[in-house]
């Protein structure tokens, strides 16, 4: 980092000790798993940077917003309607959920059998270590999953949590409850502002969101519709999704069009960070909160090349937006918000085929050559959805492999080595000669 931030720790009731110690952690992973990687894009530069003062610089910045009374909003789930906390000139960001160091202190409230996200989160409130939870004003809680609606009543008590509710099926009676929903969000938002959201203003915060998806889409694009060429490593590309969550909105949007520019001109160049015959694999499932690169860190070791993420720090975060041609007040804005909130297929869905529609199109448009799916450990719902997926994508051949693992690296050398026979029988499959990177 640029500088020494620990007054402002302090000034968040930050743990500094223990966050030194997570710093540390984190300065040992990323140069091992990032800045070793060869011919990187140029642009990448400027990602690096914004994980280097990920818990500096860009947390100044927040504090400047919170000190002009604009809202600081976090989350876990892309299901939040952060157009609203966008539009209110507020701050809408992922919270600290993808890393080991604070599970040992949630495991004390929560049980060891939930999903290693839900207790990360957690654990990072407990230990004071998360600036982006400390600097909130409130936490976004959605009631997605078992595990997850009811930790919000244990954080409740020790951070200000609001709970929308998802409903889990998609027919009218859930589109009319999910739409009161969103107004109360709306509500809470404008509580924290003191004033009402005008339809400019909802209308500005949209526009800037569509962009930033718009560009990211762009990206996803560029990494896997190239058969011959992936002019980016996967490991680079999950972390541009990640820090979309993070960084502010518009300047991201510009920094994401530049890398595409970049790529576009080593498409036409034919610069692949990968040779040709090396195996093409999509990742789907759970998201994969910062700094969670394991599996792709294994699979791009292992010779394989992962061109996208059918995840929520993915392709179903971009892959819709919200219309705004024709919207005259604010409840057409809204109106139009929540048929595209209703699109996240997420696998708290039911039924939920649409998605599975949606991968193998995905897989055939990329000319992929094999699935990963991935599930955290103890997601129920993304565990149980892999049945009727794996049964469809085995009826069209489709090569695929299931991992389900949490955070920590004990797993790394069994992982590697399903991966490994994974990679190897789709080279075989490809005649060509298996190599690691
Ligand atoms: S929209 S995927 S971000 S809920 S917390 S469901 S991993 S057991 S994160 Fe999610 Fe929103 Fe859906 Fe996306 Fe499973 Fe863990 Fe629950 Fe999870």
């Amino acid at each position: 980092m640029s500088k020494d931030y620990t007054q402002m720790y302090k000034s968040l009731d930050m743990d500094i000790e223990k966050h030194n110690e997570l710093l540390a952690i984190l300065g040992e992973i990323y140069p091992e798993f990032y800045l070793k990687q060869e011919n990187r894009p140029k642009a990448m530069e400027y990602f690096d940077y914004v994980i280097s003062e990920v818990h500096g610089k860009r947390i100044e910045e927040i504090l400047e917003k919170k000190k002009e009374g604009k809202p600081l909003v976090g989350t876990f789930c892309i299901f939040i309607p952060e157009e609203i906390v966008i539009g209110a000139k507020g701050v809408c960001y992922g919270l600290c959920g993808g890393a080991e160091f604070s599970i040992p202190d949630a495991e004390r409230d929560l049980p060891r059998n939930i999903c290693p996200l839900i207790k990360s989160g957690y654990g990072f409130k407990v230990q004071r270590t998360c600036p982006y939870t400390q600097a909130s004003d409130f936490i976004y809680g959605e009631t997605s999953c078992e595990a997850k609606k009811k930790t919000w009543e244990i954080l409740d008590d020790l951070h200000p949590t609001h709970v929308m509710h998802i409903p889990q099926m998609k027919r009218t009676k859930e589109k009319v409850l999910w739409k009161s929903e969103m107004y109360d969000f709306k509500k809470h938002i404008e509580s924290v502002t003191g004033k009402e959201l005008t339809f400019e203003e909802l209308k500005i915060g949209i526009e800037i969101v569509n962009n930033k998806r718009k560009a990211m889409l762009r990206l996803d694009e560029l990494r896997g519709m190239y058969p011959d060429i992936v002019p980016i490593s996967g490991k680079d590309g999950l972390l541009v999704n990640q820090i979309s969550f993070y960084d502010d909105p518009e300047r991201f949007t510009q920094k994401v069009n530049e890398l595409c520019d970049e790529l576009e001109e080593r498409i036409k160049n034919n610069i692949s960070v990968i040779s040709k015959d090396t195996p093409r694999i999509m990742v789907l499932g759970t998201p994969m909160a910062l700094p969670n690169w394991k599996l792709h860190h294994i699979v791009e070791t292992t010779g394989g090349a992962i061109i996208n993420e059918e995840a929520c720090i993915g392709n179903r975060y971009y892959k819709d937006n919200i219309e705004t041609k024709g919207a005259e007040n604010i409840d057409d804005l809204m109106e139009n918000m929540l048929e595209r909130y209703m699109k996240i297929d997420c696998a708290c869905f039911t039924p939920n085929e649409g998605r599975i529609d949606k991968i193998i199109k995905m897989y055939k448009d990329r000319k992929a050559d094999g699935i990963i799916y991935y599930s955290l450990s103890f997601c129920h719902t993304y565990n149980v959805e892999s049945k009727k997926v794996i049964d469809r994508l085995q009826a069209q051949n489709i090569p695929v492999l299931k991992i389900e693992s949490d955070y920590s690296m004990e797993d790394m050398g069994q992982i590697k080595t399903r991966v490994e026979a994974f990679i190897e029988s789709m080279s075989f499959k490809n005649n060509v000669k298996f190599k690691g990177f």
